[in-house]
């Protein structure tokens, strides 16, 4: 039984030296110190010793168990300490390696262009105003002092959705809305799509964005268009910028006028940009009719107003320097990362 144990632990003790897992390990500890284990088959031979030997059989039993477990314990640490090892070594991470840039948006030229304007007309002490963008004919045209027989009213000119619902051709159906719901004095702007019937080209689309303002108060002049827009084109343009006035016509203002800046790129002596002219056209505006008032519950004969309007992706294209209108809404990644 002496070589017996010895045997036990010589075997285990090899065994041990090559056991690489927490599995193999449990393994071995059921099959030599389990209770159906090699150690206890040993044991069961006692009853057939003397009652000398017993004790020291049982003595080496408990010692050989005692040396069994503690190897067990050792290795065990031993094959622990190396699953830590190897999992680290595999989920190590270099913190210094650079990591993923994140793609950053960033704001579209016609956005830039519609803040800026409209931090301009607020700080003058404009509201800014929204409405819908399928409109009714009455708040395009009819209240616009645009009649029946007007061009504009072409179903040529504009998308008409039912007999007198269309999309907006202008946003001045906004200001109509807005002069019926508020009382004057007023002073709004209403960026917003608008929508005509226009072949595409390098500076057409049947959808562009204008920016119209209104002012309506007691005693309102061309002047104080004059005045107004002329300060909008040096906060935009530059303090350097000189403005004209050339007569015009529109339907819902009376006098009306273009209003052209003097050229940023050449200063007024003429250039590519402004094809020699030395100023460049960049909105239309006028003493609101009387009519239109009228029709918005307003009373022309105590108030009067002016009105103004201009085309966003003009004014993107004149300030970013670009030459087809197509790119603003083409979304290439390649042209709106360059703002
Ligand atoms: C009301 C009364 C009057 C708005 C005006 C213009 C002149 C004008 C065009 C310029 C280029 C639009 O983008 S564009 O095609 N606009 O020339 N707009 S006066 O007049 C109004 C608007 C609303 C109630």
């Amino acid at each position: 039984m002496k070589q017996q144990l010895e045997a036990l632990r010589a075997k285990a003790v090899e065994t041990l030296s090559s056991v690489n897992t927490a599995a193999e390990l449990e393994e071995f500890r059921v099959k030599v110190l389990g209770k159906k284990g090699e150690l206890t088959a040993i044991l069961r031979q006692m009853g057939s010793l003397s009652a000398e030997e017993r004790p020291v059989m049982g003595a080496l039993a408990n010692e050989v168990r005692a040396y069994i477990e503690g190897e067990l314990a050792r290795v065990s640490a031993e094959v622990e300490k190396k699953a830590v090892a190897a999992r680290i070594a595999a989920e190590k991470i270099d913190v210094t390696e650079p990591g993923i840039t994140p793609k950053l948006g960033k704001a579209h030229p016609l956005t830039l262009v519609r803040k800026e304007l409209e931090n301009i007309f607020t700080s003058m002490g404009f509201m800014v105003a929204e409405g819908p963008e399928v409109e009714l004919s009455h708040y395009n045209f009819d209240a616009l002092n645009t009649p029946d027989d007007h061009p504009a009213r072409d179903m040529q000119d504009t998308f008409y959705i039912a007999k007198d619902v269309l999309l907006r051709t202008q946003t001045s159906s906004v200001q109509a809305r807005y002069m019926e719901a508020h009382k004057p004095p007023l002073r709004m702007i209403c960026p917003g799509a608008v929508y005509r019937s226009d072949a595409v080209d390098a500076t057409h689309s049947p959808f562009f964005h204008q920016i119209e303002g209104l002012v309506v108060d007691k005693n309102i002049s061309f002047g104080d268009l004059k005045g107004t827009l002329e300060e909008f084109a040096r906060l935009f343009f530059g303090p350097e910028t000189r403005v004209r006035f050339r007569p015009h016509h529109f339907p819902f203002t009376e006098p009306s006028a273009e209003m052209d800046v003097s050229c940023f790129v050449c200063g007024g002596k003429g250039c590519r940009l402004c094809k020699g002219e030395g100023f460049i056209e960049i909105l239309g505006a006028g003493v609101v009719h009387p009519n239109v008032l009228r029709a918005c519950g307003i009373d022309p004969d105590v108030y009067s107003g002016f009105a103004f309007g201009m085309g966003q992706e003009r004014l993107a294209m004149l300030r970013y320097k670009i030459d087809d209108m197509r790119l603003l809404f083409e979304n290439d990644v390649r042209f709106l990362e360059q703002f």
